[in-house]
């Protein structure tokens, strides 16, 4: 009977043991109440080098500065994208932070796994979509346009420079993921194809976010084929991109952000969006209390988050009948002409 009640007993409290290691430790980091104003802007890579986490940076910094009492605190996640849900789970385990703010096509699904666990956490991502998740605000950019945007001066500069030869262009990549396959190049393809629907497109992968080297070799062999203009989507790898095409005399169109000082003569044109603005508005009505979480937007060239920067040297050397061209099309392009429609992604 002893051995029984004892046996027992044993049973119960190993059972009351695994249920407190059940029970989850964030499940009191999640009850503490977080400082709403207090900010965490998580870059999933590096900031240096790359206009789009940059601008993530900027534009969450200056909305803290703007409301007594917020704060911002930047977190890098690196280029190990395995480890970014880990990352991700920490900022949210630690309680200190009410917002969680990244920029990232691959983040509303990390966000939604650390919400799952952290209740109170909340999120804004921009450079996603993601509808219907109660804590979770993100606004995608209408990418078609952009592309369309480096897609059409990069035709006409291939144009220009070789009137005879075979219409191509370049576009050296990191890596393939939805808004490149889906956005990106098609609306890059159908800038060149408004130019000259005999466009091709020759595309190259450097395989990360970092390796300018790489990036710079599948470059050179480009131009060495004859190519004029290359679109690098690939953060800082895209600087290799910049340095063959001064080594060349060959021209970049760059994304995102201002490139010409990266490459004075080297970079004709910057298809921007304006990041900074975004996550400046958004972070700043979030910390105000509107309650956007929830929904996903699409923003683009009619409210002005996508456009072209015009202030560098080698796109004034561009001949004049060019720039009026592309001018032209750049104005057509915000009046929703072509019309790149996204309701949802
Ligand atoms: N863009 C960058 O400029 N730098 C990066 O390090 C970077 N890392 C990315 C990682 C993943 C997994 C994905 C899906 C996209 C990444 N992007 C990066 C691309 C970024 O979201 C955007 O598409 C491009 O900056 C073009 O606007």
């Amino acid at each position: 009977m002893k051995i029984r009640i004892s046996a027992v007993a044993a049973v119960v409290f190993t059972a009351a043991l695994a249920l407190a290691a059940c029970a989850k430790p964030e499940a009191s980091a999640s009850a503490r109440p977080a400082n709403a104003l207090s900010v965490a802007v998580f870059v999933p890579g590096v900031a240096s080098g790359s206009p789009i986490y940059e601008q993530l940076v900027s534009g969450a910094e200056r909305a803290a500065a703007q409301l007594s009492g917020a704060k911002v605190k930047v977190i890098e996640g690196g280029f190990d994208q395995s480890a970014w849900l880990d990352k991700l789970r920490d900022i949210a385990a630690s309680g200190e932070f009410g917002l969680i703010v990244s920029s990232n096509p691959a983040l509303p699904e990390l966000a939604a796994k650390v919400a799952a666990d952290f209740p109170a956490q909340r999120f804004f991502i921009a450079d996603a979509y993601l509808s219907g998740h109660a804590s979770i605000h993100t606004v995608l950019y209408n990418q078609l346009e952009q592309g369309y945007v480096a897609g059409y001066l990069a035709g006409l500069v291939t144009k220009d420079r070789r009137p005879s030869g075979a219409p191509v262009a370049g576009l050296v990549a990191a890596q393939r993921y939805p808004t490149l396959d889906r956005l990106i190049q098609p609306g890059f393809e159908a800038g060149l194809k408004a130019v000259d629907p005999a466009f091709r497109l020759e595309y190259r992968e450097v395989g990360n976010w970092y390796d300018a080297n790489r990036a710079a070799e599948l470059a050179r062999s480009l131009y060495n084929a004859g190519v004029e203009v290359i679109l690098p989507i690939a953060g800082g790898a895209g600087q290799g991109v910049v340095a063959s095409a001064a080594e060349l005399g060959k021209a970049v169109l760059w994304f995102d952000g201002s490139g010409y000082e990266l490459g004075p003569k080297a970079v004709v044109g910057c298809a921007t969006l304006d990041q900074d603005r975004l996550v400046y508005e958004r972070v700043k009505a979030l910390l105000e209390g509107r309650e956007l979480y929830g929904t996903a937007e699409v923003v683009g060239a009619a409210g002005g988050y996508i456009g072209f920067d015009p202030d560098g040297e080698a796109y004034r050397a561009l001949p004049e009948a060019l720039r009026e061209r592309f001018e032209a099309a750049l104005v057509k392009l915000a009046a929703g002409e072509p019309a790149f429609t996204i309701d949802s992604f």
